[in-house]
């Protein structure tokens, strides 16, 4: 299975996630994606090359690629950096409807002010590298589509940070640009008439979701821990939630419960592969995050190596050509093998 990765994608390179106000060290680390690379090293590695905006601008918001690729600099040049002793672009104040009560707002003037338009949340600062790298980990998306569209049954894309929680116009959950999605669009438009994503992240992939919410071109399944137990993100991730309009029935959410561990959640993945066999997709995105995994900080499933080669398995045998996206996995001695048995699983 060919490796799609960039040296660029470990530019971004965050400190801390402000977490119910206080900072802890952050997890989504550049030395994630060394740890993936030395467990692939069996896999012919490929350099992503550089790709134009055309289908990053078919899923996200040009407001948003702009306030991505500008805000590091800018508030580097602002008096933030001496305030609060260090140079990350931190949320601090958002527009919700709380406040707005249905008027529409002009849009704020203090670069302070305009990060709660794009972002969601206090735990995904912006820094001097995460442009870089975000804008690197759609080059590694696109060019794993491109390997597929070019007849490779399978392509690993190496993508950091992760995506799948990034929506149309927001950023949050470590994720900036929606990579998975991207992947999607890029096959769509390499001929394929309609896309499958499934998300085996431990986290529900609501980024993803909201992109095609009512397109029924593209498929999202996810199976994740249930919000409705109190996890992150927390508004979506729910099983009533299936698709609006021409989207309607497109969407399937599976949660789980805390301490599922293996066998259930197969099973899941499993009911995911099957539902998008038979919906007629003729390709597919697997947003793989490993932080389903039993040592994972940020989850409860509980769930193995095995797991993750019989997830591999249950959609590889799918037959369909596929895109590997990488989203989480945080624990660095487990993620590399738990991502290799994935690969193992699907290819067999
Ligand atoms: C891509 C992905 O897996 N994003 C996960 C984002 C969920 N983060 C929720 C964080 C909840 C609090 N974590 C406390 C420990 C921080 N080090
Ligand atoms: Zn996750």
């Amino acid at each position: 299975v060919p490796v799609v990765w960039s040296p660029d994608t470990r530019l971004h390179e965050p400190r801390h996630e402000i977490w119910v106000g206080a900072a802890t060290p952050a997890v989504e680390v550049p030395a994630r994606v060394d740890a993936i690379l030395a467990a692939l090293e069996g896999h012919p590695r490929h350099e992503a090359t550089r790709h134009d905006d055309a289908v990053l601008s078919a899923v996200h918001d040009e407001g948003l690629l702009d306030f991505l690729a500008t805000a590091a600099e800018a508030w580097a040049a602002g008096p933030y950096a001496e305030l609060v002793g260090q140079d990350r672009v931190v949320p601090y104040f958002f527009p919700t409807p709380a406040m707005t009560q249905g008027m529409t707002p002009t849009p704020a003037v203090a670069l302070h002010a305009q990060t709660g338009r794009w972002c969601y949340d206090t735990m995904t600062l912006v820094g001097p590298g995460t442009w870089p790298a975000a804008r690197s980990a759609i080059d590694v998306a696109l060019s794993a589509a491109d390997l597929v569209a070019a007849g490779e049954r399978t392509a690993y894309a190496l993508c950091r940070p992760p995506g799948h929680h990034a929506t149309r116009a927001g950023y949050g959950g470590s994720c900036y640009l929606n990579n998975a999605a991207v992947a999607a669009e890029a096959l769509r438009r390499s001929g394929h008439e309609r896309v499958a994503v499934v998300d085996v992240d431990a986290h529900h992939g609501n980024g993803t979701q909201a992109i095609f919410w009512d397109r029924a071109d593209v498929l999202y399944g996810s199976v994740h821990v249930d919000p409705g137990a109190g996890w992150f993100p927390h508004l979506f991730g729910h099983a009533t939630e299936t698709g609006t309009g021409e989207g309607a029935g497109t969407t399937r959410n599976l949660p789980l419960p805390e301490g599922t561990r293996d066998a259930r959640w197969v099973e899941a993945v499993g009911e995911l592969a099957d539902w998008a066999g038979s919906a007629g997709c003729s390709a597919l995105v697997v947003s793989l995050g490993v932080d389903a995994a039993a040592d994972d900080p940020e989850s409860p499933l509980l769930v193995t190596a095995d797991g993750y080669r019989g997830a591999g398995r249950a959609l590889g045998a799918l037959g369909l050509p596929a895109v590997l996206v990488q989203e989480g996995g945080y624990h660095l001695p487990s993620l590399g093998g738990l991502v290799a048995a994935y690969v193992e699983g699907h290819a067999t």
